[in-house]
């Protein structure tokens, strides 16, 4: 009876960690360990023209984004990312393969691969070199918007940087619904305009009608597909570029009547030099006080549909159990101004175009924010390191990893932009913006006190009294110019 108890009792417990041990393989213990070993994944999502401005997370009480504020509340939120060129095409080509304009003199719509040569990986590309299957899906390198959309080209795209390319189709400008151009359009005789204006349409039909709706619904297919290994996965959404068009549903929450314009201040062109007197403004865009009113709504309501879209990918990954092991990225190409300085669009390089949103989420990394200087082009590095690749040491971003564990570490004392072909410079620190027109200024310069006017109204930049500041920038420019061409393509790109 004893005897037979306790081989009862072995045997039952034997067969108690034979279970356990089993359940633990299957779904504890392993599981665990495995995904400790396993590569990550990246997510990466752009946006297009997106600025800090337009976001609840950032600085706008208006304008409703609950699921970018969703992983803002999940990741760490910068809130001092600038541009390397705020327009798309040098911005993606530099972001992507990690030089700044300057050094592969890339300022105008390509991807950037001409000047760098075959042998230089693209982010991604490093990727894709180390096991990964790496994917775009819509617009990563440059496309044109809205025709580029509109024939569902590649538009000047990178193909070696990728295992496979998606694009998303959509009728932009031509959807149907109720349209209105608020542009060059005085009289309100034309509703609507193709190329790079801003018409606004409040369109007939479901999310899935436009370019951001197909790419979303991509975008998860592609993660459920490759779940089980790791993978590289570029999402580019190209709202709210221009032009302005959402399902109707959108523009609800922004009735244009109730939109807020930024205070028209008196004679504030008078000390912004010409050359920094943006591309479109109200007055050569002969702008009604109503027009400038629906622009805002319907950049909101575009910037509302592509939070809707961002947050059916984030959906998508955690339904599949990948949050955990998945890191996320949320970003634009640049910012975009509203009506600041009655400037509207691209190309400026004050706050409002130059600076960008940026949210990075690490699996097991705690949230916050991060108020140190950054620059897009510190994702290559930055990715790259946290999931133990080697990037090239010739790319000249700075990984931020440390500001993941420690938000208040510093990495870099200015942040640096270029625009105008690269004839226009933007240096920024934590208390300055300078801007030069020209490389030898003789265009004009602006200097502002950001943490007095951050809304950039009063240039000090021919102040007597700030002098040896201008004069200090200008070294620091000379300095960051050279640095920036002294690199490991310099010969090769110039005899291409
Ligand atoms: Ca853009």
């Amino acid at each position: 009876m004893t005897t037979h108890k306790r081989w009862t009792n072995a045997t039952t417990s034997h067969i108690f960690f034979t279970m356990l041990f089993l359940k633990m393989v299957l779904f504890g213990v392993s599981t665990v360990s495995a995904q400790k070993d396993k590569k990550p994944n990246v997510l990466f999502i752009i946006s297009d023209d997106l600025t800090t401005t337009a976001l609840s997370n950032y600085e706008n009480t208006l304008s409703r984004t609950p699921n970018i504020d969703k992983l803002t509340s999940e990741g760490m939120l910068y809130t001092r990312a600038y541009s390397q060129f705020p327009v798309s095409g040098p911005s993606r080509a530099s972001l992507m393969f990690g030089y700044y304009p300057h050094a592969t003199e890339t300022f105008g719509y390509v991807s950037g691969r001409e000047n760098v040569g075959q042998e230089r990986e693209s982010w991604s590309q490093l990727f894709k070199n180390n096991g990964y299957y790496t994917a775009r899906v819509s617009k990563i390198f440059h496309m044109g918007i809205p025709i580029d959309i509109e024939t569902g080209s590649n538009g000047t795209d990178d193909e070696a940087s990728w295992t496979e390319r998606f694009n998303s189709q959509g009728p932009e400008w031509k959807a149907e619904g109720e349209a209105e151009l608020v542009q060059n359009n005085p009289y309100g005789l034309k509703p609507r305009q193709g190329g790079n204006v801003m018409t606004v349409v409040k369109a007939d039909g479901d999310d899935l009608v436009h370019s951001d709706g197909k790419t979303a619904e991509k975008a998860s297919e592609l993660i459920r597909k490759h779940k089980d290994k790791p993978f590289f996965l570029a999402v580019g959404f190209v709202r709210p570029h221009v032009p302005f068009v959402a399902p109707k549903s959108y523009f609800d929450a922004y009735p244009h009547e109730q939109m807020v314009l930024p205070p028209k201040v008196e004679n504030d062109w008078d000390d912004i030099p010409n050359a920094g007197i943006n591309y479109v403004t109200s007055v050569n865009a002969k702008m009604s006080e109503e027009q400038e009113k629906k622009a805002i709504a319907g950049y909101y309501a575009s910037v509302a549909y592509m939070d809707a879209q961002v947050g059916k990918v984030l959906k998508t990954l955690k339904e599949e159990g990948l949050e955990d092991n998945t890191i996320v990225i949320f970003t634009s190409d640049h910012g975009f101004h509203l009506g600041e300085h009655r400037f509207w669009m691209k190309v400026s390089l004050h706050e409002e175009s130059v600076r960008v949103p940026l949210i990075i989420k690490v699996p097991n990394k705690e949230p916050g924010v991060c108020h140190s200087l950054t620059e897009l082009l510190d994702l290559y590095p930055t990715v790259a390191e946290l999931a133990g690749l080697k990037a090239s040491p010739h790319i000249q971003g700075k990984s931020i990893t440390k500001t993941l564990d420690n938000p208040s570490a510093k990495v870099r004392n200015a942040a640096f932009s270029v625009s105008n072909g690269g004839s226009s410079f933007l240096l920024r620190t934590d208390k300055w913006a300078y801007i030069q027109y020209g490389e030898d200024a003789k265009s004009g310069m602006e200097l502002f006190n950001m943490e007095y006017d951050e809304k950039q109204y009063s240039n000090l930049a021919l102040n007597p009294k700030f002098q040896d500041i201008v004069q200090e920038f200008q070294t620091m420019l000379k300095d960051k110019l050279k640095e920036v061409r002294e690199n490991d393509l310099g010969i090769a790109y110039k005899q291409k």
